[in-house]
Formats: structure tokens, sequence, C-alpha cells
């Protein structure tokens, strides 16, 4: 398929660089050069794909890692500054979802007030909790400190990319001994997954009924879940609290979007479908951790229709960031 558009597509600054290393230490002769460079065999990727547009976002974990404060609000703002600059030279090919200092609710809404009215950005793309003040002090956005923020972002209209990261080391006392478990084969999702059901079950949605979230990898396990989610011992009526109004279900299918991000499987991508519809399904690769080439060719070939294929392929993304195509 020609014309594709792909959203979980990383790069780095010199500051953030150093945050994939240990993700690729084998490969970092390849992987380094790849999340740097921008316009060249980024480029020459998606050209020989068809992959027509990338919406480009930092590294992680970047930002939500610097828990100074101030360092974090700066480093957000040159990562951002220096995308708008990339985007300037060929907005054809590019568009930008905005770094965020979520540490501090109030600087991280003024940057994604300046990322979309200034910079023409489509969205925000975030690595999970942030780490404030100290190492140890991570912030969840469903906390009451981060209700403005939501109100922002629902008002710009702007969705916000929710991307992995890993828990702390003091928290993975259930991995020792298996870190393979760590990371994109495993943690990642399960630790994006918690971040996602907490801003459902905080409520946040009831007030925010406009926001929508995306989230990678075919919705990090979460689609699949769903049915039990809710349906949990049903017989036993067991009390809990859950402050927001209506059952997850019912929000994952209102705000949420997905994308085939590092996930190129065609059953996983039929149950996203299935669960959440068609149009909340958007192709993406996961440059560079995935290959340009294997995902397109996954999904040129996938077993869907080719009315379905030019909504996950294109069209939906173009509807939910208002992308303007040449
Ligand atoms: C990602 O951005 O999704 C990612 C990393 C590091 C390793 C693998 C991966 O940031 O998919
Ligand atoms: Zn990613």
């Amino acid at each position: 398929m020609h014309g594709k558009i792909a959203l979980e597509e990383h790069f780095a600054i010199e500051a953030t660089l150093g945050d994939s290393q240990v993700f690729g230490a084998h490969v970092w002769s390849d992987l380094g050069p790849r999340l740097v460079d921008i316009q060249g065999m980024r480029l020459r990727e998606m050209d020989k794909h068809g992959v027509e547009m990338m919406i480009l976002s930092l590294n992680a974990p970047a930002v939500q890692a610097i828990h100074d404060v101030k360092r974090a609000i700066e480093v957000a703002r040159q990562a951002n500054d220096v995308l708008a600059e990339e985007v300037r030279k060929r907005p054809d090919r590019w568009a930008g979802f905005a770094a965020l200092p979520m540490q501090d609710p109030e600087a991280a809404a003024a940057e994604l007030t300046r990322c979309i009215k200034d910079l023409g950005f489509v969205g925000a793309l975030v690595n999970g909790f942030s780490q404030a003040g100290t190492p140890d002090n991570a912030l969840y956005y469903d906390l009451p400190q981060y209700r403005a923020f939501w109100r922002t972002a629902e008002a710009l209209g702007m969705p916000f990319y929710l991307h992995p990261r890993n828990p702390l080391p003091s928290w993975t006392r259930g991995y020792e001994g298996h870190n393979w478990m760590l990371g994109p084969n495993w943690a990642f999702a399960a630790e994006t997954a918690v971040h996602a059901l907490r801003l459902i079950g905080s409520g946040l949605f009831d007030e925010c009924p406009n926001l929508q979230i995306v989230l990678g990898h075919l919705g990090e396990g979460i689609p699949v879940q769903l049915w039990r989610i809710d349906g949990r011992n049903m017989w036993m009526k067991e009390p809990h609290r859950y402050p927001a109004k209506h059952g997850v279900g019912h929000y994952f299918r209102k705000h949420f979007h997905v994308t085939t991000s590092g996930n190129f499987h065609t059953p996983s991508m039929l149950n996203a479908v299935a669960e959440l519809g068609v149009e909340r399904v958007m192709f993406s690769v996961d440059w560079p951790f995935e290959d340009v080439g294997q995902g397109c060719e996954w999904f040129d070939e996938a077993a869907i229709s080719e009315a379905d294929r030019v909504k996950i392929g294109r069209d939906n993304a173009i509807k939910l960031f208002k992308l303007k195509m040449k």
C-alpha cells in the first residue's frame, strides 16, 4: 500500500540518545545512527516501502526519566525545537509529537500549547510515568494535580500517545533473574497497561469527555483482557473503589486508539479491530527498534479488506491528527 502513515517513530537528540543504548547495546553501531538520522536513511526506507509520512517523537524514557524538573523542562523544549526544525524541512513527510515535562503539570500544559500553536505539532507522546525531584518519586497522570493539564490537552483537541517505559528498578522484584522480560518483551506492556487503566479508573474521562489517548503495540495487552477486566468474578459482586462512572470497556472503546507498532501479527490486529472497531486501529512501525520494511511487508499483505487497509494504514491517522496531506 502506498501513502501509509506511521506514528510511533522515534528520534533522539544528544541529551536523550544514551537512554536507548541499554536496549540495543549489541547493535548500537546501527541503532544509534538510526535514531539520530531524520532526512537520510529514514526517508529512503519510507520511500522504499510506501510510507508517505511519519509522525516523529523523542526516544524513551528521555524527558520522563529526568528527575531534575528544571532540566526536564529544558530538554523537552530543546527536543521539540529540533523536531520542529526537521518537520519544517519536509512538511510533506514529517509531523511532530511533543515531548512533555510531565514532572511539572503546568509546564507540560504550557509546552504542549506552544508545540501545537507555535510549532504546528499534532499531539504529544509521553513515555509513561515521570520521575520528579528524586529518582524514586514516580508520578502517574491520573493524580489530581494533572486534571488541569488534561483539560488543556482536551481543549487543544490533541491526542496523547502513552508510550512505554520500564518500571523502576526498585519495583522489579518479580523480574529478578529474568531480565529478558524487561523492556519490549513484557514489562513495557505491563507497565503501560497499568498506567492506562489508572487513567480510566480515576474518572478522568468523565471529566474530559473528548480526550483521546493512543497506545502502541496493539494496545499493550488491554484489548484481549477487556472482558475479564470488567467481568471479574461477577457473581461475587465484590465492592471495590472505582471512581469512574462506567466500566473499563466503555472508556477504552470511546477514548483509546491503538497502533500496530512493534506488533506485526494479524490475529492480534484483528482482535483489536473486533474490540475497538477499525476506526481506532492505526498502522505504525516503532522505528528504529523495528524495521520499516518488516512492518510494511507484513501490513501490506495482511489478510484484511482493502478498505480496512486504507483506514488503518492512512485515513484514521489523517482524521485523528487532522493531518494536512499534500
Ligand atoms: C520503543 O520505543 O517502543 C522501544 C524502546 C526500546 C526498545 C524497544 C522498543 O524505546 O520497542
Ligand atoms: Zn516506541
